[in-house]
């Protein structure tokens, strides 16, 4: 398959001024009749009548009827292909016709029409459009649409479709239909189509401008009781984005369906959302306080996706970052506005700097805005979403709060109803605030993460502290001439009484914190009247998408963990500190020294925050949590995922063991009273009173071991019930785990969110016999390879979070990896070639596991494979 280049970019020869769609939905053979009203684009005529081809996409299609403006074409007037169906000769305007017939039951790669449970549902993003007719299948292309669903009525009561139902009647053989018209010009991949037999929780919100607007999320009726929190979180998002970004909604209905079989989270179709029912069902009985957080956080992301990516959307793929970094940064500030900021900020950063720094430090490392692609569905990345936020992040922290509005209004005024690039979004943030972003878009175009080595000397007769930036970014694919970014280090210094001291630079005063401008490849800054030696504050709030090293002291980081002003940075000060326990015992167990004792500063710093006073319990849950087995492998030169599990083990045991009264002590003082409430100091309790459990289940403890069983036996709700389950089925107390693990089958194994989540605790098992459930929970009838929420749960958790497993040196975790791509490459290509991510890494591995995940991905690439998996494997390779 060939590349696509962004600099190949040509603006459409025709546009659509009207698409009129008419579904007649059969589960194996539906007709869709379609009526295009296409105009040529002036600029692309040739010569002085004759117009260019008109090259429509379309896939998996059967061609019934091409007629122009009421004529029907023969077979000769027309070329079709595999791929395309090309009109030669059209009139400058003219009326183009086409009727097709498509299989949705038959689709289960998941793209364009398909069914899933029994429900028909769309999924057009990125190229999906083209599986359900003929049609210029780009997003520059943009058009009003009017769509009639027919369909039969026992079976579809419910009808849906992007905009405002205009007409709705019966039709004879039991059939009916509803046409929906969508006043807005939107490209064809936010086009949606639901029919099935659908309860809603309906409710409304009122507009800034006092315009009322229904609210209807659709599901299958047994979950209409998990719907409250997505309404809630909906109804708060529209608000948040009319107060903060001045964004009101545009039509009179919004409207969510929750489908079963969904490749991602969820889809922002003009007013018709399709979400993974995953990312909208919760109620306290089936679903986590995580579960619950992701479902506020993709409401919102897929709602402000109305302005950000409908409204104003994407000129081509290559700007994909457009929307989807700044709906990124617009619901992580939502959220972050929602709960305890701290603690959203440290979330996100410890995603980023694990899955996000090692995609972009991998084989198919790629900048923001990449150059080429051969599947655009690969570049629905970390790198797209989360670096893309934090490029925006920094836009706004350059500009600040007014500026950044100011441009962002700007944004959308000069772009509403167009398809944008990605330099119209810095130029109204330029036009908005007088800065230049020259170099700032080198952050675009550059893959990779950038380093920055930081040093600082302190001169007690000159009374200077200055502090050496210096900054680097290592080759990457394709990309070996790194320039120097423009990197945003907000900082402060702090004195040895832990306070923040008034920052002078170059005669000018900062107050006590400054944000550093990096701008060269090093630079010193040289601040003036420090009377002491003080310890240095850097990066704090993770001010840039960075590697930071300073050679701090263990003693430092244990008093910035105490006293740093930054929150954020009190948080990495006390993961620095444990990391650097943690190296020590790995490198103890390299040389098979297995009594190896954790660094005391350690256990003084947990002693400090298990005794203080709690001040936000949502940070203190995660400053005790230890840095992951995938964060400390991103540390590594070489990574040895057995070094890695024992330390964090042994390390975990140890503070238990030390600390075991404060664990019992911080269990108690956090256990539930009254009734639950998915508020978020409910949540910061469970999730310190779970992390205490979790420590005294380290040591197989007497009292944890009956504190985990009667947490599990009250069942208050999910968080407790799935971390007390988790704790007993990793023990090694097979016979509390085990009836443990029936016992909650058969209470859920009618619903599919619950029986994931039970996938998952077992295929994270650290015990070695693990691999041998993955096989046989394969055959467990729960289990399906075309659901991808299971693919996930079974096979996505077992690759990327059983490390320890996933990479016995037999070689049986690739293998089985390898197997389910194989399958999957067939069944549904975007799932293969996302799931397949973990044997893609193992250049990071030793030369013995190296070659086995190499077989791995040869054995891959000897099948006839889809473009997905295609480009993945053929990068890895490379
Ligand atoms: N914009 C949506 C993208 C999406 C998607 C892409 C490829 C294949 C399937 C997909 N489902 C949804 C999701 C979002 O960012 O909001
Ligand atoms: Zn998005």
């Amino acid at each position: 398959p060939a590349a696509i280049h962004l600099a190949d970019y040509q603006a459409p020869a025709w546009q659509v001024l009207e698409t009129r769609l008419t579904f007649e939905l059969e589960p194996s053979a539906t007709r869709v009749t379609t009526v295009l009203t296409l105009e040529c684009n002036p600029d692309a005529a040739i010569g002085s009548d004759a117009t260019p081809p008109l090259v429509l996409n379309g896939e998996h299609l059967t061609l019934e009827r091409v007629s122009v403006d009421g004529r029907v074409l023969a077979s000769d007037e027309f070329t079709i292909s595999e791929t395309h169906l090309t009109l030669d000769g059209l009139p400058a305007r003219c009326e183009l016709e086409t009727v097709v017939v498509i299989d949705p039951a038959a689709n289960t790669a998941l793209e364009g029409l398909y069914v899933s449970s029994g429900m028909f549902c769309t999924q057009c993003e990125a190229e999906g459009f083209r599986r359900i007719t003929y049609y210029p299948d780009r997003p520059d292309v943009m058009s009003v649409f009017t769509t009639t669903v027919i369909g039969d009525k026992a079976h579809y009561p419910i009808l849906l479709s992007n905009g405002n139902p205009v007409e709705r009647g019966e039709l004879e053989g039991g059939r009916h239909f509803v046409t929906w018209q969508d006043p807005h010009l939107k490209p064809c991949y936010l086009f949606a189509l639901v029919a099935g037999d659908l309860v809603k929780h309906a409710d409304s919100f009122t507009t800034m401008s006092g315009r009322d607007v229904a609210l209807e999320i659709w599901v299958e009726p047994e979950n209409l009781d998990k719907t409250q929190h997505a309404m809630t979180s909906l109804k708060a998002s529209m608000k948040w984005d009319e107060e903060v970004y001045g964004r009101e909604y545009d039509l009179d209905i919004f409207m969510i369906v929750a489908v079963n079989d969904f490749n991602m989270g969820a889809m922002e179709n003009k007013g018709l959302n399709i979400f993974n029912s995953s990312c909208v069902l919760a109620n306290h009985d089936t679903a986590t306080d995580a579960a619950f957080q992701r479902v506020e956080g993709v409401v919102a992301h897929e709602y402000f996706h109305n302005w950000s990516g409908n409204r104003v959307t994407c000129r081509d793929w290559f700007q994909l970052s457009l929307k989807e970094g700044f709906t990124v940064y617009r619901d992580q500030s939502f959220s972050a506005d929602m709960n305890s900021a701290p603690v959203k900020r440290i979330e996100d950063v410890a995603m980023l700097r694990t899955a996000q720094f090692a995609e972009d430090a991998g084989p198919t490392a790629h900048p923001v805005r990449p150059a080429s692609y051969i599947e655009i569905s690969n570049f629905y990345t970390l790198t797209i979403y989360e670096k893309g936020s934090e490029v925006v992040r920094m836009v706004a922290n350059l500009l600040g709060k007014e500026a950044f509005r100011r441009g962002s209004d700007l944004y959308f005024a000069q772009n509403d109803g167009r398809a944008a690039t990605i330099e119209d979004f810095i130029s109204a943030m330029s036009e908005a605030s007088g800065r230049d972003f020259t170099q700032f878009m080198r952050w675009y175009a550059q893959a990779g993460t950038p380093e920055v080595a930081a040093s600082g000397v302190f001169d007690a007769t000159a009374k200077t502290y200055t502090l050496t930036l210096r900054q680097t970014t290592a080759p990457t694919p394709g990309q070996n001439e790194k320039l120097p970014l423009v990197i945003p280090v907000r900082m402060g210094l702090v004195s040895a009484d832990g306070h923040d001291l008034p920052l002078v630079l170059e005669g000018a005063s900062l107050g006590s914190e400054s944000v550093l401008e990096l701008t060269e490849a090093e630079q010193s800054f040289v601040f003036t009247g420090i009377e002491h030696a003080p310890v240095p504050s850097l990066l704090r709030g993770f001010s840039a998408p960075v590697k930071l090293g300073f050679d701090y002291s263990r003693e430092q980081l244990a008093f910035l963990m105490q006293h740093d002003s930054d929150g954020f940075n009190r948080w990495e000060c006390g993961q620095r500190l444990a990391l650097a326990a943690l190296e020590d015992l790995m490198a103890a167990f390299q040389r098979g020294d297995k009594q190896a004792h954790l660094d005391e500063r350690l256990l003084a710093a947990y002693r400090f925050l298990l005794t203080g006073e709690p001040t936000d319990r949502a940070v203190l849950a995660e400053m005790l949590t230890l840095p992951s087995e995938a964060y400390i492998a991103e540390q590594q030169a070489v990574v040895d995922v057995d070094a890695i599990h024992w330390a964090r083990k042994t390390a975990k045991a140890q503070l238990a063991t030390v600390l075991r009264e404060e664990f019992v002590a911080l269990y108690h003082a956090n256990e539930q009273q009254g009734e639950y409430a998915p508020t978020f100091e409910q949540m910061a309790r469970r999730s310190l009173k779970n992390a205490a459990l979790s420590y005294l289940m380290g040591i197989e403890d007497k009292e944890g071991m009956r504190l985990a069983q009667a947490q599990l036996a009250a069942a208050h709700n999910m968080t407790d019930v799935r971390a007390a389950l988790t704790l007993l089925v990793h023990s090694s107390r097979t016979e509390l785990g085990n009836p443990a693990l029936k016992a909650f089958a058969e209470r859920w194994s009618h619903d599919p969110l619950v029986m994931d989540q039970w996938f998952a605790i077992q295929v994270t098992r650290p015990q070695a016999d693990v691999l041998d459930r993955v096989r046989f929970l394969m055959e467990h009838p729960a289990f399906s390879l075309t659901n991808p929420n299971k693919v996930r749960a079974l096979i996505g958790t077992f690759a990327g979070q059983n490390r320890v497993n996933f990479h016995r040196i037999d070689g049986e975790g690739y293998r089985l990896l390898a197997d389910v791509v194989i399958e999957l490459n067939r069944l549904n290509p975007d799932i293969a070639a996302r799931i397949i991510t973990p044997l893609t890494r193992f250049k990071r591995f030793d030369a013995a596991r190296q070659a086995l995940m190499k077989t791995e991905l040869e054995r891959i690439r000897n099948e006839k494979l889809s473009r997905n998996v295609y480009e993945v494997v053929e990068k890895a390779l490379a």
